[in-house]
């Protein structure tokens, strides 16, 4: 990947004092809490927001300058519903019971969630946009709305039903009598979700503090940009290098990484994902474009992606008429001898891919700027902690793959941006080991709501000791759990979980019964499986000693995640403070 994309860069600092209001100082003093989440934000795309970066993303850059930025946040379940239920009750997902996108029950509600704990101390609480802790069959089409859980410990809600869409998209609020209200608003999902946000920040009660989660679908796949901003990144998707890995083989590693159907070369679709338009594109080049081992992907929207039949006519226009020309490009292309290998083909894919996904994540850009701008405009900067994460990490064509779920770095860390004026240390680069399930106690400790009973609930720690200068030496040695049980499920990713110290990854992968050890110092694009080799011996007994003391510590239940098969748990929330 490209330097723009991925460098550090330690930005000049003031100090700051750390302050937290209680309960002791009146209500109206406690800050404002603002979430912003995006879905499957990669940490390396991040690196977009540096100064160096050529990438027009001004607002993810102020952000970074005015906060802090932590370079190793780690999710706990790679995967956006479980995810998110993590981010929620501060709980894994063996405690929470949300453990999979597919054949989940539905999220229970009734359990102890940081939104839940603030509403009761006295906040507003609002939720617009994802949610996304349903219950979804597999294979379910249409209409999703009736598999949504209502979001709890909220006082406001608008969500989109399951993904959402990024046109034209479909949003429920609460209606009369338990009933759901289900309406298409016409535009672009992550502008839609801006407005609606503001437009509650305005109309809230401002007696009161807020915790509002703006919840983007962007940079989701389909990876879909606005109609306005189709193109702009594509200077910059050309000039970035490619991952030197992303022609993995998956040599020395699991056996089953050969089996995970998340390849950009053999299960992209190149209509749906690429948005080739198949009518330009002469059979026999079709022939040499498709993926040939994919089973379902390819076929699931043939030509017609899922966004295209929500577009309007106009919208339908000009998305033609770009990726007509784009498709026509690749085609000259193929025929002049340009493109010509496997490997061409896959790196003209990957371009595409970023394209793409960097558009998508340029209107997130906007957003952040016109949120930002009304909080200063109505003097609430000052006083509002704002947290800006993904659900999870993307691969960016690392290891040749797209996607998620595996343990592997880029999917396992995600992006974190935090900014609190006078409290937060601006433009620092936090290198401190958090997870995801850090950020409920958080919000319950600056909010004042930091009781015994709810921090008892957590098993992720507040993150309010690294304020200061991003360091502390709770945060140094400080091993995490990780768990992915979605298998069965999309893309065949195994069932594993583990552990990531500051320098190893160790996991176990529980479908195929195989071990896996990286040393990030020296293999960090996790091209080498060293558990085995004599000369590790002797790291492998300590962390596997310590994989069992984290398992205990976080109370994975015997036998999880489990190889495969259905599996359910009821939530509990009897974990003691932050032994992780
Ligand atoms: C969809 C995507 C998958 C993705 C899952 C989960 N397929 O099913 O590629 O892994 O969501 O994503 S799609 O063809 O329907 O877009 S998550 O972020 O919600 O966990
Ligand atoms: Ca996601």
């Amino acid at each position: 990947m490209h330097q723009y994309l991925t460098n550090g860069l330690l930005l000049a600092a003031c100090s700051a004092s750390l302050a937290f209001s209680a309960q002791t100082k009146e209500e109206d003093q406690r800050p404002n809490i603002l979430v912003i989440v995006t879905d499957d934000h990669s940490y390396q795309t991040l690196g977009t927001c540096e100064k160096d970066s050529p990438m027009p993303y001004p607002n993810f850059r102020k952000l970074a300058d005015e906060g802090m930025v932590f370079d190793r946040s780690y999710c706990a379940n790679s995967l956006c519903g479980p995810s998110r239920a993590c981010i929620y009750t501060g709980r894994h997902s063996h405690m929470n019971g949300y453990l999979f996108n597919e054949h989940a029950a539905p999220f229970d509600g009734s359990q102890p969630t940081f939104p839940k704990m603030l509403q009761k101390a006295g906040y507003q609480t609002a939720i617009v946009g994802k949610w996304h802790l349903e219950a979804i069959p597999p294979n379910a089409r249409g209409d999703m709305s009736k598999y949504e859980s209502n979001p709890t410990g909220f006082d406001y809600w608008e969500i989109f039903p399951g993904q959402g869409n990024y046109f034209n998209p479909d949003f429920i609020t609460p209606g009369k009598d338990g009933k759901r209200v289900v309406k298409t608003e016409p535009g672009y999902a992550t502008e839609l979700v801006t407005q609606k946000s503001l437009k509650w920040l305005d109309q809230r009660d401002k007696t009161k503090p807020f915790m509002l989660v703006v919840g983007h679908k962007a940079p989701h796949r389909c990876w879909c940009p606005s109609i306005q901003n189709l193109g702009r990144a594509k200077q910059y998707a050309d000039l970035a290098d490619p991952p030197a890995n992303l022609e993995d083989d998956f040599a020395n590693r699991p056996e089953f990484l050969k089996m995970t159907e998340q390849t950009l070369l053999n299960h992209f679709n190149v209509w749906s994902d690429e948005h080739l338009i198949k009518e330009v594109v002469p059979e026999d080049i079709q022939k040499m474009l498709s993926c040939p081992e994919s089973k379902t992907l390819h076929t699931k929207y043939d030509w017609e992606m899922p966004e295209w039949v929500r577009m309007d006519p106009q919208q339908k226009e000009a998305w033609y008429n770009y990726h007509k020309a784009r498709t026509l490009q690749l085609v000259k292309d193929i025929r002049s001898g340009k493109i010509k290998t496997k490997n061409d083909i896959l790196l003209r894919r990957w371009r595409h891919y970023m394209e793409d996904y960097l558009g998508t994540v340029l209107s997130v850009d906007e957003s952040i700027g016109e949120i930002m701008d009304y909080l200063k405009k109505n003097g609430l900067e000052k006083n509002t902690i704002v947290l800006y994460c993904g659900d999870q990490g993307f691969y960016m064509g690392e290891h040749g793959l797209y996607d998620k779920r595996w343990i592997f770095e880029e999917s396992f860390r995600m992006p974190l941006i935090m900014k609190w004026p006078g409290h937060i240390k601006p433009g620092v680069r936090s290198n401190a080991m958090v997870q995801e399930l850090d950020y409920a106690p958080t919000f319950c400790e600056v909010a004042g709501a930091a009781t015994p009973e709810n921090m008892s609930t957590f098993q992720g720690r507040s993150l309010t000791p690294l304020f200061k200068t991003g360091e502390h030496p709770d945060f140094k040695d400080r091993p995490l759990y990780y768990a992915f049980y979605e298998n069965p499920g999309e893309h065949n990713a195994p069932r594993h979980d583990g552990l990531r110290t500051e320098r190893y990854t160790l996991s176990y992968l529980w479908t195929s019964d195989e071990w896996m050890l990286f040393d990030n110092h020296k293999d960090p694009a996790q091209m080498m499986d060293v558990h085995a080799k004599p000369e590790y011996a002797e790291t492998m007994k300590e962390l596997k000693k310590l994989y069992r003391q984290l398992r205990k510590d976080c109370q994975v239940p015997e036998g999880f995640p489990g190889a495969t098969g259905k599996l359910s748990v009821t939530p509990r929330w009897d974990c003691g403070t932050g032994k992780n």
